[in-house]
């Protein structure tokens, strides 16, 4: 097992990651920007390294100083949490070279799943289901012409790099084709340094449902079964779930399965998130997997009662993963707290937080990085916390969450609790009748 352990985040996810550390008997190493020097994960962490100013591509994002860091403070292994480094193959890479765990997939699994075309490829060739659309990798017009004559309309065009949503674009008539193409290559090559594009058929009102999946270095591949995250704004998820509402027991073992084959069309190691996007006649298909750490990974670990953090530790060291069936027992919801003005365009609020009250009681867990006294700054993301429940039901969840949500207390800055409130108040969320554009189709009403 590991010595030290440097953890290339900030945030609630930091904090996360040293509280197993802790309990795993690891030390810890923080890094951290001069804007986070007050910040917790600084505090609980046994080291603390300063790795440059505020803006993230000279501090997080900086693999020179995050590697220097590491052989500073002589750390064995690197935790990347989410975002920032969490998918770049090349920072895995020259953790191998400079003789640092990586404690993710192999730089080899997350180039591949982190190129949508040859995921995608990848999966046809094990059989999981995908959405019809072209093969391999699209540049022009012209390609996208004999592309859309063939699946016909409406479609959507995805960059090949990238993924969660960015530089999409949905086409409804063969007129408005062309524009579509320029913009979502300009848009691609701008966010990835890659213009390259696929087009799917359009999935209309669809649902989000992903597994969660761990596999070890000995070719064992287990699911934890399944979040529902289709209450999102501008693909930024709100509310996530397991289990998912929509899904029968016949269902889930379908799209377990089809879960496991994806991660093992790269002998994927590590934990992992593989992402499906469900129809209206409970249809599925792969949308991308995700080769990190996910930030609603604690609504799994209520239901399933495993440390994901520690299985990723344990399987980067080498070690085994239990291969009997997990049973995911009662129901939990976690809700994204976000520093964020609801009534003004989700703007960010970021200042001083001058009072908070976390909240507690039976079944519920409150993961931040947050404090009276904390100031948000308006450098990185505008996570405050993040609330989990776990119940029996479905319909206890909802009534404990709103019972949670009424103890939070957050002065100083705007948050999102009110909007949350309302949602789980909301027949249509209550009845399970919602899809993706749920949050979207609200706002256009509210105007
Ligand atoms: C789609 C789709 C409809 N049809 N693909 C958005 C994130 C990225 N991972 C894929 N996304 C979508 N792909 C087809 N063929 C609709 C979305 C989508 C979406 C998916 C999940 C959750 C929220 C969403 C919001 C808008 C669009």
């Amino acid at each position: 097992m590991f010595n030290k352990i440097l953890i290339a985040n900030r945030g609630e996810v930091a904090l996360r990651i040293i509280r197993t550390c802790k309990e795993m008997g690891i030390k810890t190493v923080a890094v951290y920007s001069t804007a986070d020097k007050d910040s917790l994960h600084v505090r609980f962490a046994d080291e603390a390294v300063c790795i440059g100013p505020p803006s993230a591509s000279l501090s997080y994002l900086s693999i020179p100083k995050i590697i220097a860091a590491a052989e500073i403070t002589d750390a064995d292994a690197i935790h990347p949490g989410y975002g920032f480094l969490a998918e770049n193959a090349e920072f895995a890479e020259i953790c191998a070279d400079s003789n640092i765990v990586f404690i993710g997939p192999t730089p080899e699994m997350i180039s591949k799943m982190g190129d949508k075309s040859t995921a995608k490829e990848l999966m046809k060739q094990m059989g999981v289901p995908l959405v019809e659309g072209n093969e391999g990798k699209l540049f022009d017009y012209e390609e996208a012409r004999k592309v859309a004559d063939k699946i016909g309309f409406p479609l959507i065009i995805k960059p090949s790099s990238g993924g969660g949503g960015k530089g999409m674009r949905i086409v409804r008539e063969h007129d408005h084709l062309e524009k579509a193409v320029e913009i979502a290559k300009s848009e691609a090559l701008a966010a990835f340094g890659d213009e390259s594009f696929y087009i799917e058929k359009l999935i209309e009102n669809p649902r989000h449902v992903e597994f969660q999946i761990m596999g070890d270095k000995f070719g064992t591949i287990v699911h934890l079964g399944e979040r529902d995250c289709t209450i999102q704004r501008r693909h930024q998820k709100l509310i996530e779930e397991s289990p998912s509402p929509i899904l029968t027991e016949e269902l889930r073992e379908k799209m377990a399965d089809a879960a496991i084959k994806a991660a093992q069309s790269v002998n994927y190691e590590s934990v992992g998130t593989v992402e499906f996007l469900v129809d209206k006649n409970l249809d599925f298909y792969f949308m991308e997997m995700n080769t990190r750490i996910q930030v609603e990974h604690p609504v799994t670990e209520a239901v399933s009662g495993v440390d994901i953090v520690k299985e990723q530790i344990r399987i980067a060291a080498g070690e085994r993963i239990n291969k009997k069936k997990q049973k995911l027992i009662g129901h939990s919801i976690e809700c994204r707290i976000n520093a964020e003005d609801i009534d003004n365009n989700f703007q960010s609020s970021p200042g001083l937080i001058t009072a908070f009250n976390s909240p507690g009681g039976n079944g519920v867990r409150v993961d931040t990085h947050c404090f009276a006294g904390f100031n948000m700054t308006p450098y990185y993301d505008s996570l405050i916390a993040k609330v989990i429940v776990l119940a029996n039901t479905r319909e206890e969840a909802i009534t404990r969450m709103l019972r949670v949500l009424d103890e939070f207390i957050v002065e100083g800055i705007k948050t999102t609790i009110p909007l949350h409130k309302k949602i789980f108040r909301e027949k249509k969320f209550i009845e399970n009748d919602y899809d993706t554009n749920y949050i979207e189709k609200r706002e256009e009403i509210e105007v």
